[in-house]
């Protein structure tokens, strides 16, 4: 078994409610342990003009091969009406797997550790209620290292 995490995100319809309905489907996930999940955060978009963003973090056990991990994940996305017109338009659900164990993993489909993990408060924060601060990320820097370099600025935390 290796811990997963993986980003959570939503900018239409309902955010809430398509978070809650994805936590569910991960739980379904096969050969796989739901670990828990975040707080729920609002925080605006990073391109000007989409809807705010509501973001979590998931965490999973799985022995799945990640890029099937990644199928199962591009199924749950569709499932929940996804649709995929431009590059960072807004969507319905976008899951990220943010860190495999400690893997790198560089191919086409998926990039592990997630390009732009490392500077998002949207991540960083929901990210630091389930993994332990001395988590080293790709670059050898721990994550409450990068916290400190990444203030709170602009989160809403929504749920309790
Ligand atoms: N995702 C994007 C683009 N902008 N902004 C916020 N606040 N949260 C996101 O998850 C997000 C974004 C593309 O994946
Ligand atoms: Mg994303
Ligand atoms: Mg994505």
């Amino acid at each position: 078994m290796e811990r997963v995490y993986i980003g959570m995100g939503s900018n239409l319809a309902d955010p809430e409610d398509q978070l809650r309905s994805a936590v569910q489907a991960l739980a379904q996930l096969p050969d796989s342990r739901f670990v828990g999940v975040s707080g729920f955060y609002q925080s605006d978009s990073l391109l000007p003009g989409q809807p705010r963003y509501t973001n979590a973090v998931a965490a999973i056990d799985s022995t799945l091969p990640p890029l099937d991990l990644l199928d199962a994940l591009q199924a749950i996305e569709l499932d929940q009406g996804r649709e995929r017109h431009e590059r960072w338009g807004p969507r319905t659900l976008d899951l990220d797997i943010l860190l495999f164990g400690d893997r790198l993993i560089d191919e086409p489909r998926l990039q592990v550790p997630h390009y732009h993990m490392h500077a998002r408060p949207f991540v960083l924060y929901p990210l630091a209620e389930l993994a332990p601060a001395s988590l080293k990320l790709a670059d050898g820097r721990s994550l409450s290292q990068l916290l400190a370099d990444c203030p709170f600025i602009g989160l809403e935390r929504i749920t309790a």
